[in-house]
């Protein structure tokens, strides 16, 4: 494919001006066939009359600038009359009228390759489908348009294609003709056939969307709260896919049901697709009425999808149905404002599967993201904030601080107004923005109007970049009976922002005595004095100032504060606790969360302990208390069937290596060896001090028939995996042999890729043959779904053995592999490169050559891919390393910046990290 140029010009939001003309009207046409697709495209455009002339000006015959990335031009035409080679011209990125009138009719021919585009952007073939991705800038590779987010126009769609080959014909919208295309002779078949859809809704070209082939559908009823009835649809590419949509069919009416009850707000058209196919950038697409999704993202079956998965599809699935409304009801109005839709609906996405599983867990499971994920991109060259100020490629900016970050902001404003003003916030926004491109700053003034707030400190978590720090400390006077809070605040500074200014920050709270939570009464806070409940256990302090105190009265007993409560803001946050205070907060906290926050901070405590011992060549130990405690809530969950065992899991989970790199301080290099090894030690020491308590719990393994996938279910799992993790780690042959036991007579996938990593990861010389042999047995038994391969190639990449890069290039010449497969390279380079710290950073280099090597040949092919390849990992943060490893992640860095033909996405990731 044809390369940008790799200089092309920063864009800024300062610059941003409301486009010249509008587009009422959008026609396409698409003839389907053979190598080439012709787009016949129709527009009523007209001059935007927000756009305010000179005072007298005559609306003058102006130059319109069309978007269009190597296009063929075939015809052109304005009002029927077809335009002269003088008249305009092209490039292989726009196409410029000279003059056009104040409303007029365009009329263009554009021919592409579908079958040579890799990119997978705009129109692309795959396994013989067609199929489109136009987020956030595809519709521009299949025709020339007004290609911005705030160009809402109403689209009439025809596609045209051969009956027998492509059967199936869906675009946006309701179905409002179809037929066959005559045949030359009478007596044959009519060999093509066409179909026109319509989408009332006004939308951007962002969210066009058309799918042909041959598909197989699934199909069922959902009655809104109106009565309208909805037919939903599930298309698949293979009939035998069909058995794994049932789920996403349920999340789907699930999401329906939920988004109707939680933000009021119903599904508009009488029909509701999904298709879902084997190739696409990204996991699912909400393009209005037909979401596409890669199928590693929507089916799902418990005998071949992992729970862990199962649950991430779901809140997918729920997500791209909730851009319904948040994203194209109320769109953006440039790209700057991505948060606006993406932030606000990973919120709502992980509201729904808060109140569909495990609620703690699922925040447990966020919290952990943004501490490892978004904090590294913060403190990463590739820090920007929620709202960038600029951009080169803007697909480089789908990134953890958009998304998850952004849900953040939005959760923070759910935390700050309470449940029912923020509500009458979402309504006001919905109501005011409903057919608008809207931006973050509408989302803000929608909440302030709605709750008669100022948020306009608030809306600095937009603008500025970063990780705020939160130190506080806490006093105890037990004479006046109170207890004193201090807060400080800062921000590292970033390249949009060096001196920051403070944050509006929630930061709830409890304060807890020897039996549980105190009832709170608070002397001073902030100006608004509707936060001082008096006598609640919980309370919502706000942190405005770069140093606050905040005094509590009546404290009976010196406490232990419970701070950020369910992680109440993306922050790092610091207190002195004790092992004591901690155990304290595991054992009298009402959140889960909470408590998993505690035992997080042991366990960190401990591992960073080791790393000292380490040093100094002492053996690793854990306190016989801390023991006995992890042992007590063990027999707990034996004696009490109904706790959360999935919390529980998560309470004996030790901090990930990417979360105690991101502790690291910023002045000290990431000792990626030392980290592993400590956290390998305590792993191991604790197995064998905890392994009489694990055994019960795991007892013996028996595959239960049904497969259930019930919350309760899967946390049963979570917990037995967990145990057999532990228990593999004391290196026992019987515990290898259960591990192997498990993984052949496992009937779920979550079963048998537990077995399968254990004996991965394990060291023991007699797990060598065992994991040889378990390989080879998954291989022969899923070699024909790709989408159980998958995880075979990323179990692998992910060993952190020693001798894992030479499996992963060998891998790569395995007929398994295809480098045009987005899902195969996620999977198999994307698991080496960002979670596999220790062979990645092997000590000669070679993993960071091997990063670089996969990104040249990937830019070739499909630059998305390249960049978030790079992008998520580590070697963009090369400045975190000793100097040895920086040398060798510097020449590797320099190595792809001197490709003279980078593509403008991989270009500006690595232009950043110097
Ligand atoms: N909005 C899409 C993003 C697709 C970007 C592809 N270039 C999926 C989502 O986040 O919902
Ligand atoms: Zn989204």
């Amino acid at each position: 494919m044809a390369k940008l140029n790799n200089k092309a010009a920063l864009i800024y939001l300062k610059d941003y001006r409301q486009p010249d003309y509008l587009i009422d009207k959008t026609y396409l046409q698409f003839d389907l066939q053979g190598d080439v697709t012709l787009v016949r495209t129709r527009l009523e455009v007209r001059r935007n009359p927000s756009v305010e002339l000179n005072k007298g000006e005559q609306i003058p015959l102006m130059p319109i600038k069309l978007d269009g990335v190597n296009l063929e031009l075939r015809s052109l035409a304005i009002n029927g009359k077809v335009l002269d080679e003088s008249d305009y011209r092209v490039d292989d990125q726009s196409l410029i009228i000279n003059s056009v009138p104040a409303s007029f009719t365009l009329e263009c021919i554009t021919a592409i390759k579908p079958k040579e585009n890799t990119a997978l952007v705009g129109l692309y073939q795959t396994q013989g489908l067609y199929c489109t991705q136009c987020e956030p800038q595809g519709f521009r590779h299949m025709t020339y348009y007004l290609d911005r987010p705030d160009i809402l126009s109403e689209f009439t769609v025809t596609l045209e294609a051969d009956k027998a080959q492509y059967p199936i014909l869906l675009a946006n919208g309701n179905l409002v003709g179809k037929g066959d295309v005559d045949s030359t002779s009478e007596s044959t078949q009519p060999l093509r056939h066409w179909a026109t859809w319509h989408d009332p809704f006004k939308k951007p070209s962002y969210l066009f969307a058309m799918v042909a082939g041959k598909l197989h559908a699934m199909e069922e009823p959902f009655i809104t709260y109106s009565g309208r009835k909805v037919t939903i649809r599930i298309f698949t590419e293979n009939e035998q896919d069909l058995a794994k949509c049932h789920h996403a069919m349920h999340v789907t009416k699930e999401a329906m049901a939920w988004d109707e009850r939680v933000y009021g707000r119903e599904y508009d058209l009488d029909s509701f697709m999904i298709a879902v196919i084997t190739k696409a950038n990204f996991g699912g697409m909400e393009n209005k009425g037909l979401n596409i999704y890669r199928a590693d993202r929507l089916l799902i079956d418990p005998q071949t999808t992992c729970d862990g998965d199962i649950q991430s599809m779901t809140e997918t699935i729920a997500h791209e149905y909730f851009h319904n409304w948040s994203g194209n009801r109320v769109t953006c109005r440039d790209w700057f404002q991505l948060s606006l839709k993406e932030g606000f609906t990973t919120y709502r996405g992980l509201q729904f599967c808060q109140d569909t599983y495990s609620a703690a867990v699922k925040r447990i499971e966020e919290t952990l993201f943004i501490r490892t994920t978004q904090f590294a991109e913060d403190a990463s060259p590739l820090v920007h904030p929620i709202r960038p100020e600029a951009y080169r490629a803007i697909w480089n900016f789908y990134t953890p601080t958009v998304y998850q970050k952004g849900a953040e902001v939005a959760r923070m404003l759910n935390t700050l107004l309470g449940q029912e003003n923020y509500r009458k916030g979402t309504d006001l926004f919905f109501d005011r923005h409903d057919g608008q491109a809207a931006t973050t700053d509408d989302f803000i003034a929608s909440m302030e109007a709605a709750s008669n707030r100022d948020f306009s400190q608030f809306k600095h978590w937009y603008s500025q970049a970063g990780t705020p720090r939160v130190a506080v400390n806490g006093e105890y006077d037990a004479e006046l009976q109170q207890f004193t809070l201090t807060v400080k605040q800062t921000c590292p500074p970033t390249s949009e922002c060096q001196i920051k200014k403070p944050f509006h920050i929630p930061l709830v709270l409890s304060l807890l005595g020897q039996e549980g939570a105190l009832p709170l009464v608070l002397k001073t806070a902030s100006d608004d004095g509707s936060q001082l409940g008096q006598g609640q256990d919980t309370l919502v302090l706000e942190v405005t100032e770069p140093q606050q105190t905040f005094v509590f009265e009546q404290v009976s007993e010196d406490p232990v504060p419970s701070l950020f409560r369910d992680f109440s803001a993306p922050v790092k946050w610091t207190y002195d606790y004790s092992r004591q205070d901690l155990l304290r907060l595991i054992q009298k906290e009402s959140s889960g969360v909470c408590r998993w926050e505690a035992s997080q901070l042991l366990w960190i405590d401990i591992i960073h302990q080791t790393m000292n011992d380490q040093l100094l060549g002492n053996i690793t130990e854990v306190p016989t208390d801390i023991i006995e405690f992890y042992q007590g809530i063990l027999l707990q969950v034996r004696n009490a069937p109904n706790i959360d065992q999935a919390l529980i899991a998560q309470l004996l989970t030790l901090p990930s290596e990417a979360y105690l790199s991101e502790l690291v301080q910023p002045t000290d290099p990431i000792d990626v060896v030392a980290i592993h090894k400590a956290r390998c030690a305590v792993k191991k020491t604790l197995a064998l001090l905890l392994k009489k308590a694990l055994e019960p719990l795991y007892g013996v393994y028996q595959a239960t028939k049904p497969v259930s996938i019930t919350p309760a279910a899967m946390a049963q799992r979570a917990l037995r995996n967990l145990a057999l993790d532990y228990l593999a780690n004391t290196g026992e042959r019987v515990w290898l042999d259960r591990c192997y036991q498990q993984f052949l007579s496992a009937n779920n996938m979550t079963d048998t890729m537990a077995a399968l990593v254990c004996l991965m990861n394990s060291e023991a010389d007699y797990a060598k043959s065992l994991k040889q042999q378990a390989l080879a047995a998954f291989y022969d038994r899923w070699q024909h779904q790709p989408l159980v391969i998958n995880q075979w190639l990323a179990v692998q990449a992910c060993c952190p053995l020693p001798g894992t890069l030479v499996t992963v290039k060998a891998l790569m010449d395995h007929p398994a592999f295809e480098i045009k497969s987005p899902n195969q390279v996620l999977a198999l380079i994307g698991s080496f490169c960002t979670h596999n710290a220790i062979n990645f950073h092997y000590k000669d280099g070679s993993g960071y050559q091997f990063l670089v090597d996969q990104v040249m040949k990937l830019d070739e092919i499909n630059p998305q891919i390249a960049s978030r390849t790079l992008a998520r990992s580590p070697l963009i943060n090369w400045k975190r390393y000793d100097n040895k490893q920086q040398d060798f992640m510097k020449a590797q860095l320099q190595r792809l910046q001197a490709l003279p033909t980078l593509s403008n996405e991989v270009f500006e990731v690595v232009d950043k990290c110097f």
